[in-house]
């Protein structure tokens, strides 16, 4: 778990491809897609893109945008029984998105989930 700091400050991690599936917009259930995604985490946010390049990209040119998910207010918690698949957890933001992000590595995925909580935790406080 190099890339997490040990002090309160909020966490980033660099791009890693992990599997996305989205399955909840504004509340409403979506029918679940698993999608290979470049996940960046940033200070406030979580960003998704298409490929590794496109981030490398997103500064160029204005179509390669990335979506971004708001992290303040977000809940972070694994799950066993939205997926038939091991190491999912599930991110729901304040504003009823819900997506689950899953690895077959087990240290990679708690990686990012460790991460990601500890920068919810970090905007809780303020
Ligand atoms: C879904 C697809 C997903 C699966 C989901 C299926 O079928 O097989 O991979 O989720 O299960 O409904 P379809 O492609 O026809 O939409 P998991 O891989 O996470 O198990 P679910 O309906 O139990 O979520």
């Amino acid at each position: 778990l190099g890339d997490i700091s040990k002090t309160d400050h909020p966490t980033a991690l660099k791009g890693e491809y992990l599997n996305k599936a989205k399955i909840a917009d504004g509340g409403k259930k979506q029918r679940k897609n698993w999608t290979s995604t470049w996940v960046v985490l940033d200070v406030t946010q979580l960003l998704f893109y298409k490929e590794s390049k496109q981030e490398a990209l997103t500064n160029l040119k204005p179509g390669c945008k990335p979506e971004g998910i708001d992290l303040c207010g977000a809940l972070i918690e694994w799950t066993t029984d939205k997926s038939s698949r091991k190491n999912v957890f599930q991110i729901t933001t304040s504003s009823g998105n819900e997506f689950l992000l899953q690895a077959d590595n087990y240290t990679t995925i708690c990686k990012w989930h460790d991460a990601i909580k500890k920068t919810v935790d970090s905007l809780a406080r303020g």
